[in-house]
């Protein structure tokens, strides 16, 4: 039986979004649009019955409503990064006050980063990726909470894309979905992969969430091949975070 998430935490973005971090090359982002994608990205966790705890914007952190790659949340307790982009330290801060009534609070110390984008959790087993985010100290620190708490991990080096998830995500049924680069990837042997179009690799940021696939919207290559593990599947228009480089698996932290 799929596990089943009962929150998320989401955050309005801030009118200061355009002012974030990104290396795509897709042009400045339409903050009323990005209002709309977020807003309908709300909508769609709601209606597969999560309990939506939706933040206030942060101005002063313009990728502040890219929650995920603050905190890690397990059934047992809750781990809060080291964010390793310097604009973006401190919003760990705010996540960990919302997590504390739910979790047992871990963290990552400095001089240890890491991005909850680079996390993928699939079940009991971690996979955690070393990107430009993510260094070795903050992998490691983040292995020692897990053994803690009898938790597995391997640690994979992510040689492009911002973060791991960028390339690879879980879509249930012991199956991945990854970029080409990681479709012969040893680490990942274990699993069976959907490989997402050469062309459309931002599709491998699928959310897997409640046993449905949220899907960005204007992928149908990927999109087919998806359909074929029979789980409902929402499609959302992520245009706008994208130019950010950020998709739906970072904009909510679910547990
Ligand atoms: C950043 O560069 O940190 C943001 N502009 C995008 C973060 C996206 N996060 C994610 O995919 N987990």
């Amino acid at each position: 039986m799929p596990r089943s998430f009962e929150n998320a935490i989401t955050r309005v973005p801030a009118q200061t979004f355009d002012r974030g971090l990104t290396t795509s090359k897709l042009g400045p982002p339409d903050y009323a649009s990005v209002l709309k994608q977020h807003h309908a990205y709300t909508d769609a966790l709601a209606s597969i019955g999560l309990n939506v705890i939706e933040l206030e914007p942060l101005p002063h952190y313009p990728d502040a409503h890219f929650v995920e790659d603050t905190a890690v949340v397990t059934p047992e307790m809750a781990i809060i990064t080291n964010p390793g982009a310097a604009s973006r330290q401190g919003e760990e801060k705010t996540i960990a006050a919302e997590l504390e009534p739910y979790r047992q609070i871990e963290s990552i110390q400095a001089p240890g980063t890491l991005d909850g984008g680079d996390v993928l959790m699939i079940d009991n087993h971690f996979l955690i990726g070393l990107s430009e985010r993510t260094n070795q100290q903050g992998a490691n620190q983040f292995g020692c909470i897990l053994d803690k708490y009898n938790k597995t991990h391997t640690a994979v080096a992510v040689g492009a894309g911002l973060h791991f998830k960028s390339s690879v995500n879980y879509v249930g049924k012991n199956t991945l979905i990854v970029t080409p680069d990681f479709a012969e990837h040893q680490a990942l042997k274990a699993y069976d992969k959907i490989v997402a179009n050469p062309d459309e690799c931002y599709a491998a940021n699928t959310l897997w969430v409640n046993d449905h696939l949220l899907v960005p919207k204007g992928f149908p290559n990927t999109k087919a091949k998806l359909e074929a593990l029979g789980l409902p599947i929402i499609e959302l228009d992520v245009s706008e975070m994208q130019k950010m480089d950020g998709g739906l698996t970072c904009l909510s932290i679910r547990f």
